[in-house]
């Protein structure tokens, strides 16, 4: 499991003009990535779009990346629905397949009681050998839950860490404190990657990395040589980046980025923004200023 410490894509799904997954252009994205030395992949999460796929493109696209993976990553399938019954047979499925470990987000859109959320995860732990990651993302799915939470979970054998997508500092270092050390939490804003790490995350899994890998696999490595200024530098360069991708939905943003850096990754699903001539223009422009 310590070979997922490090930076993370959360895996744009490459669409065909068509729509459907791209099959080569998946290939071509995930060699590049690991070529910059990403120390894995999280796929259908939020910038992957799982929520907006057929459970069949899931476990499809999921076998997908590991035939060309082939072990030389960690594989994490971001397996979370709004039901326990599809989370528990993406979970059975990533398993079989050879997954790595799978990761959910709280079941959202109704009002759920956090003991109905902690049996939701108990039920995706129990489904499986497989490890599980939580993923804590309070502003998209209402869960609110605290490093008592999760230290509870952490005592189940196979629920090994937490993606926290937030910026309450303070409470992710209560998380790491209370989880103890060989819990593996993983940071989630990607603007607050070295924030994050400093504050003791094991890795980050986030979108820009899809866009960006090479600069953070830098600054990782930066941290980790105690050399602050540096990785505060690409920091700072990063973040001019992320700057600009918050004026736009953020995956239609880096599927073009992508595709200037010649990676035809396709549409996003609607209903997230399909961007204009202009929009395009404007992004193109800011491109060729950023040596990514
Ligand atoms: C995922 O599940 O796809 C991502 O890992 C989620 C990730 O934490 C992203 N968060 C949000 O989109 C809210 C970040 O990578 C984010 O896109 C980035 O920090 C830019 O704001």
């Amino acid at each position: 499991l310590s070979r997922m410490n490090g930076i993370i894509p959360a895996l744009i799904t490459p669409y065909t003009n068509e729509g459907k997954l791209n099959k080569p252009v998946t290939r071509q994205l995930v060699r590049h990535l690991l070529s910059k030395g990403v120390a894995g992949f999280y796929l259908s999460g939020s910038t992957g779009e799982g929520f907006m796929q057929s459970i069949d493109e899931r476990k499809a696209f999921l076998e997908l990346v590991l035939s060309e993976v082939k072990g030389e990553a960690p594989v994490i399938a971001h397996i979370g629905a709004m039901d326990t019954a599809t989370c528990v047979e993406l979970t059975k499925h990533a398993a079989e397949v050879g997954a790595d470990a799978v990761s959910a987000v709280a079941p959202f859109y109704y009002k759920h009681g956090l003991e109905q959320v902690k049996q939701h995860y108990l039920d995706i732990a129990g489904a499986a050998d497989i490890p599980l990651i939580i993923y804590h993302f309070p502003a998209m799915t209402g869960v609110n839950a605290s490093a008592s939470f999760y230290k509870e979970l952490a005592q189940v054998d196979n629920i090994v860490g937490v993606k926290f997508t937030s910026m309450n500092t303070f409470e992710l270092q209560q998380l790491i404190s209370a989880c103890g050390e060989d819990f593996l939490v993983f940071n989630g804003p990607d603007e607050a990657c070295l924030a994050g790490l400093t504050i003791g995350c094991c890795g980050a899994i986030g979108s820009t990395y899809n866009i960006m890998p090479g600069k953070f696999v830098e600054l990782y490595n930066a941290f980790h040589s105690g050399d602050i200024a540096q990785a505060r530098k690409l920091q700072y360069e990063v973040n001019e980046v992320i700057a600009e991708l918050l004026n736009y939905d953020f995956i239609a943003f880096e599927r073009e980025i992508l595709r200037l850096q010649g990676f035809e990754v396709g549409e996003p699903r609607k209903p997230i923004q399909q961007l204009t001539d202009e929009q395009r223009r404007k992004i193109r422009d800011f491109a060729v200023k950023f040596d990514f």
